[in-house]
């Protein structure tokens, strides 16, 4: 088997869980690791095992023998780090959302098209084996056509005003928060699962915190910890703390469901609750991340049900998603298993059609968000391009 060399830029959260989740992909090496100093990426690469490390990413970029890159950076950085990596040759995994704008995302496209490279794009959430139960089992008629859509993504780590991170900064983060960080996520899964598209859509945010305090030290996702006492300077804040959308999705151009989710960091107790849920003209699904290895399944006019995961007895193309007997859980790091399995088998065999989120569903979203925004902005109802 060739092997394939890889790197990884960004050791916070997601590039940890990125270097966990490499290693259980067969065919890759992880060769080198960048962070913002030599310090942290030589800690990282120790951990790790790996043998180079830079405090520079464009080493990464330089390196001929590298054949891909993992961009696992705040999102400011996605586009110029992907652009450089496509344009020296390499394939490109990065993290969600692809870019700070649609015209961004736009140029991430056909530069990878020019170069006949692969890129992905870290919607890894639609690969738990449950979402991909639901989806198999849309396709298959279980719950016929589907008429209503609905479900949010709600946590609670930046209730506060004295919680902080990156993504509060539009020039960080991009123009979103909510919406862009984890509306992304539903809205990939919700249209993976019904093979619907979102048309037109009508959303109302709100920033509950136009100013909030900035610890003076860390601000790493997730990392806040009750009752700390920190020195803070107050910040000014534009991106959204919640948002509420209303949408229409249709099947091949031709209008049919209805929908409604709300994307929220400020929703006490909820930490990663991403609901999807759909409802057809014979019956419904619900699926939470919190508990990702059970389906609801409702019905009319029998007892509801409630899947849990086993892959002898999931739909067979479902089941490919789930690599533990029944009673063993699968979870969140699980998910970027599967999708660096498939993105690394698409590299080793040219021929391989693509099988996970691709760079053009990374457009996909920028431009629901673009459509989110100016209908917030507007007051109004927005369509949605292609
Ligand atoms: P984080 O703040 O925990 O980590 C970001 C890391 O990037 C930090 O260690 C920082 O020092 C490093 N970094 C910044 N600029 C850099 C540069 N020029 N060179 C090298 N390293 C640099 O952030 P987190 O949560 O890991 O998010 C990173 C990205 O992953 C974001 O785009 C986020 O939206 C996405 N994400 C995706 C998730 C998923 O489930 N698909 C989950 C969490 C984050
Ligand atoms: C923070 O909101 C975050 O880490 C997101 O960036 C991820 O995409 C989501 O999966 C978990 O929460």
């Amino acid at each position: 088997m060739n092997r394939i060399r890889t790197a990884v830029i960004g050791t916070g959260f997601m590039g940890r869980v990125h270097l966990e989740a490499l290693r259980r992909v067969e065919n890759v090496d992880v060769v080198e690791i960048a962070a913002t100093s030599i310090d942290k990426a030589r800690a990282a690469a120790e951990g790790f095992n790996v043998l180079n490390a830079t405090g520079d990413w464009m080493d990464v970029i330089r390196d001929p023998s590298i054949d891909a890159v993992h961009i696992a950076t705040p999102n400011a950085e996605h586009f110029p780090m992907a652009k450089a990596a496509f344009e020296a040759g390499k394939h490109v995994l990065c993290e969600k959302p692809l870019a700070m704008s649609s015209a961004e995302a736009q140029a991430l496209v056909e530069l990878q098209a020019a170069k006949g490279l692969r890129g992905a794009v870290g919607h890894n959430l639609r690969y738990y084996p449950m979402v991909q139960q639901m989806r198999r089992m849309r396709e298959a008629g279980s719950f016929g056509d589907i008429l209503v859509v609905q479900g949010t993504y709600s946590q609670d780590w930046l209730l506060y005003d004295t919680d902080w991170n990156w993504r509060i900064d539009p020039k960080v983060g991009g123009p979103s928060r909510a919406m862009a960080d984890i509306g992304s996520h539903f809205f990939d899964m919700a249209e993976h699962v019904t093979g619907l598209k979102v048309s037109s859509l009508c959303s109302d945010w709100q920033t509950f915190w136009p100013v909030r305090q900035l610890a003076k030290g860390s601000g790493e996702t997730f990392s806040a910890r009750p009752g700390a006492a920190r020195s803070t300077v107050g910040m000014e804040v534009v991106t959204e703390d919640f948002g509420a959308t209303l949408f229409h999705m249709t099947k091949n151009g031709k209008d049919q469901a209805r929908g409604a989710m709300t994307a929220s960091q400020v929703s006490a107790g909820r930490k990663n609750g991403l609901v999807l849920e759909i409802y057809g003209t014979k019956g419904g699904a619900s699926w939470r991340q919190e508990q990702p290895n059970e389906l609801w399944l409702g019905h009319r006019d029998a007892p509801n049900q409630v899947l849990l995961k086993d892959p002898a007895l999931m739909d067979a193309k479902a089941s490919a998603f789930a690599d533990f007997p029944g009673g063993h859980a699968e979870g969140y790091p699980d998910t970027h298993k599967q999708l660096f399995r498939r993105f690394y088998a698409a590299i080793a065999d040219p021929s391989l059609t693509p099988d996970y989120p691709q760079m053009r569903d990374g457009l996909r979203q920028m431009k629901i968000l673009d459509a989110q925004m100016a209908s917030n902005t507007a007051r109004a109802w927005v369509e949605v391009p292609e």
